[in-house]
């Protein structure tokens, strides 16, 4: 074989830094040029190959079998570096022993399960879309709904009550930046690490849970023999770390969408029904978990390039949501599309077992909110919190008009 002929095309190569702050920021101009480079691009500034079109994070998502996540789903490369904390037993493992505790946490938190909660969360939401109401109608719709509504039933659910809670967004915020590389996101929260992990895992153990929340079924499930009992706590605190800050800017992708698409809004209080789409349809539109990693087992073919094997792969997950060879007029938040079949949850083996909690967290608030209110709009810039993660919110200043 000649030295030229049947070269593989070139790569293309792109040296930007998709965890710059004006990136996270603004991240949708990088995700164009990615999706316009080719179905894979070298980002040279990390030594990784990207994926940002749908097919290709689709087909990646779905091959845990070429793509594994054992090496951890960020940048960093286990079987070289130290973890920050124990790898999770679900996110950051493959088949078979991702399997257990995967089943567990499916059952636990599976719709059938979550029955007993619906009515609970709903008067919860009901009462706090009052308490927010009766003191004006301009409030900041990030602090006191987006995040305070999963603040107020997401730990009673677990079962490790209120005290305490205000270190959780902290933590989360702290292990959605360790999937990116080490920069001053990272840097920032260094100094508490110790701190908010200690806290954290404190709560995971049997003794601090209450008898009938998520986690007394994990520590039940290692009862039964489903589970060690040295793998419950670790279980425990996947909830902790995956099922806070995604529910979070979840919720405030959804206020951000139907504060600046008040005819959507005008369909969801005609429909109510439609609630669980519109926060499908709000995660793909934002996708609050922007991007994953994956490791390549072998070499690798992905549509014509080959990635090496052991190498790390950034799955854009939100450039893939908004992927125009996907998705008609992807940029529009539009209640009339159907939305499945995105990847903000991811897709395949690891897709997002806590999705069912979400949704009826979203359609307790959304509901709560649509009978009440007229119309929401912003009175002022919304704020970005950067996550080398998460698209995530620090505020979202909104005026409301109560229904008559
Ligand atoms: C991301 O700790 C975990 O198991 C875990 C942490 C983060 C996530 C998932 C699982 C996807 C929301």
């Amino acid at each position: 074989m000649s030295a030229t002929a049947e070269r593989a095309p070139a790569v293309p190569v792109c040296d930007a830094d998709p965890f710059s702050p004006p990136v996270l920021d603004k991240p949708e101009e990088l995700h164009h040029v990615l999706r316009a480079a080719g179905p894979v691009v070298y980002l040279s500034r990390y030594d990784v190959h990207a994926l940002a079109r749908y097919e290709e994070v689709h087909a990646a998502l779905v091959d845990w079998q070429h793509f594994e996540s054992g090496a951890g789903v960020g940048l960093a490369d286990f079987r070289h570096e130290e973890p920050w904390r124990p790898p999770s037993l679900l996110l950051e493992a493959d088949p078979p022993r991702h399997d257990a505790p995967r089943r567990v946490l499916r059952d636990i938190l599976a719709p059938p399960a979550l029955r007993r909660l619906r009515e609970t969360w709903q008067a919860a939401a009901e009462e706090m879309v009052d308490q927010v109401l009766g003191r004006g109608r301009e409030f900041d719709a990030f602090t006191q709904l987006a995040s305070a509504f999963p603040l107020r039933v997401f730990p009673d659910a677990v079962g490790i009550g209120s005290e305490g809670q205000e270190n959780l967004l902290p933590y989360g915020n702290m292990a959605f930046n360790a999937f990116g590389p080490v920069n001053d996101l990272v840097k920032a929260d260094a100094h508490r690490v110790a701190e908010l992990s200690a806290w954290v895992n404190g709560r995971c153990a049997r003794e601090a849970l209450t008898e009938d929340g998520f986690g007394a079924r994990i520590w039940a499930a290692a009862d039964r023999g489903d589970l060690t009992h040295a793998q419950a706590p670790l279980v425990v605190r996947s909830l902790l770390t995956a099922g806070v800050d995604t529910t979070v800017h979840g919720l405030a992708a959804c206020l951000y969408a139907f504060a600046t698409h008040p005819e959507q809004w005008q369909r969801l209080r005609e429909r109510p029904e439609s609630a669980r789409v519109a926060f499908d349809e709000a995660v793909r539109w934002q996708s609050p978990v922007q991007t994953f990693f994956r490791t390549a087992t072998t070499d690798v073919s992905v549509s014509g390039t080959v990635i090496p094997e052991g190498t790390k792969i950034l799955m854009f997950l939100g450039a893939a949501n908004r992927d125009p060879a996907r998705w008609a007029d992807p940029d529009r938040f539009d209640l009339a599309r159907d939305p499945s079949g995105h990847v903000g949850f991811g897709m395949g083996i690891h897709q997002c077992i806590g999705q069912h909690v979400a949704r009826l967290e979203a359609e307790a608030l959304l509901t709560a909110l649509a009978r009440r209110v007229d119309r929401i709009e912003l009175t002022g810039a919304p704020r970005r919190h950067l996550n080398n993660t998460l698209r995530s919110w620090a505020s979202l200043p909104v005026r409301v008009h109560p229904a008559t």
